[in-house]
């Protein structure tokens, strides 16, 4: 699928230091050890409805990581999918009277301008389910060849001889282990999250779907061994993480509300898939960002939609500003009044920076860095930028270097271009 265009990177003299975030699994900041090439996937949108300031928040996290494992002197290997397949994709091109495929393809395609607007570096592979099927067939045929997953009749499919297919984790030892949940939260929050506990003929209520018969009326794609259907949730984002970047990777990223199931299933799936473990070295999660109360999310209709902002003029960059002034393990509450504080602040950085010469940028690099690397404490590192151009303009100086450093060290570490 195409991505987006990705934004310069300015170069700035030396190296950052290791980078250090915290591990869902473990509970615990730990040091990311990737060697030359760090592997990065992160969980791309359900694409009915336009990027909101929580997925936004996300992929601006995950991008101010990959700049941090860019600027230790690593590459970076960036993997994302997009779930333009879905249950929830799907119900909302019912209710809206609207083509599926249609839909999904325009908030991509929103989702891909607000990405650009809001300098995120784009992916080295970007794929939807839909282009992705091959791959993922042939992964549940492996796993059905190795005992790992079985199938279930599903006597209501087109076929009345069709039949889903689903994990069998009570072969998985690792099971549970990213949560941390009970067996009874875990059921709970998988039937609020996407799965069917419910259904009839699993060997346990929490085994996840790989592969779902063709029902009237939903799209499918045809396969010789399983039968027309389409992918389950969670399969997609094992068989590109394991595809493209290989087990283990470095980190699987996401929101908080993956954890579970989807992270943990997509791990113990790929676990199963190669008999290797871990699925990745460390997983780290955003907190929810919420608005007027609850967790802002498409499904309970409470947004603030990146475009809806562009549109009425905000400064991407400001939008930027205002998420990267939140430490992305701390919940919040988005208010104008965010927005309006990065506002100030922005047009503050660009007086002292506008100047001819300021004071010494000594240490305003190495001070955004160690912010940065230090579990990306993002609020840290503008209090840095701050410090600096409180002082540009009050007193100015004489350091005719000084703005463009700052300027290229903002842009490159924080994505922040001025
Ligand atoms: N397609 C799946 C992942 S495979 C999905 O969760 N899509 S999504 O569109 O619902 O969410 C996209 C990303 O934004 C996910 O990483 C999700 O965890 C994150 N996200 C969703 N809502 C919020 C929120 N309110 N605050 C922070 N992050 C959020
Ligand atoms: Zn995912």
């Amino acid at each position: 699928m195409r991505s987006w265009p990705s934004p310069f990177i300015p170069d700035v003299p030396g190296r950052g230091p290791a980078v250090r975030v915290h591990d869902t699994g473990r509970g615990e900041v730990v040091t990311l050890n990737p060697g030359p090439v760090a592997g990065l996937y992160v969980c791309g949108i359900t694409p009915y409805d336009a990027t909101h300031l929580g997925h936004a928040a996300t992929y601006v996290t995950f991008d101010v990581l990959g700049r941090a494992l860019r600027d230790a002197g690593h590459e970076v290997r960036y993997v994302q999918n997009v779930t333009d397949v879905d249950d929830p994709l799907l119900a909302r091109a019912v209710r809206d009277g609207v083509d599926w495929v249609h839909l999904a393809d325009r908030e991509t395609a929103l989702f891909r301008e607000d990405m650009t607007a809001l300098g995120v570096i784009a992916p080295d592979h970007y794929l939807g389910v839909t282009e992705s099927i091959d791959l993922i067939v042939a992964d549940v045929e492996a796993l059905l060849a190795n005992g790992m997953a079985y199938a279930v009749a599903a006597p209501d499919a087109s076929d009345p001889a069709g039949a889903d297919v689903y994990l069998d984790i009570s072969q998985r030892p690792g099971f549970g282990d990213l949560s941390g949940l009970t067996r009874a939260q875990m059921l709970t929050v998988f039937a609020e999250r996407g799965g069917d506990p419910e259904r009839e003929g699993k060997r346990d209520p929490l085994d996840p779907l790989l592969w779902r018969a063709e029902r009237a009326d939903e799209p499918s794609w045809g396969s010789a061994s399983l039968g027309a259907g389409r992918p389950g949730w969670h399969i997609e984002c094992t068989a590109l993480a394991v595809r493209y970047l290989g087990m283990p990777f470095t980190v699987q990223g996401g929101g908080s509300d993956l954890i579970f199931p989807h992270h943990e299933m997509s791990a113990v799936q790929g676990c199963a898939l190669t008999g290797t473990r871990p699925f990745a070295e460390v997983f780290v999660h955003q907190a929810m960002v919420a608005f007027e109360g609850e967790k802002m999310s498409k499904s309970k209709g409470n947004l603030v939609l990146v475009s809806t902002l562009r549109a009425a003029g905000v400064d991407p960059m400001a939008i930027r500003l205002a998420l990267l002034a939140r430490h992305y393990r701390t919940e919040w509450e988005w208010t104008h009044a965010d927005l309006h504080r990065a506002q100030q602040r922005l047009a503050g950085w660009r007086t002292a920076l506008s100047g001819n010469g300021g004071p010494s940028a000594q240490g305003v690099l190495a001070g955004i860095r160690e912010h940065v690397a230090d579990d990306l404490d993002t609020p840290g590192a503008l209090a840095v930028v701050d410090a600096w151009a409180s002082r540009a303009l009050e007193h100015g100086g004489s350091d005719l270097g000084a703005p463009g450093l700052v300027a290229r060290a903002i842009d490159r570490i924080l994505g922040i271009r001025v």
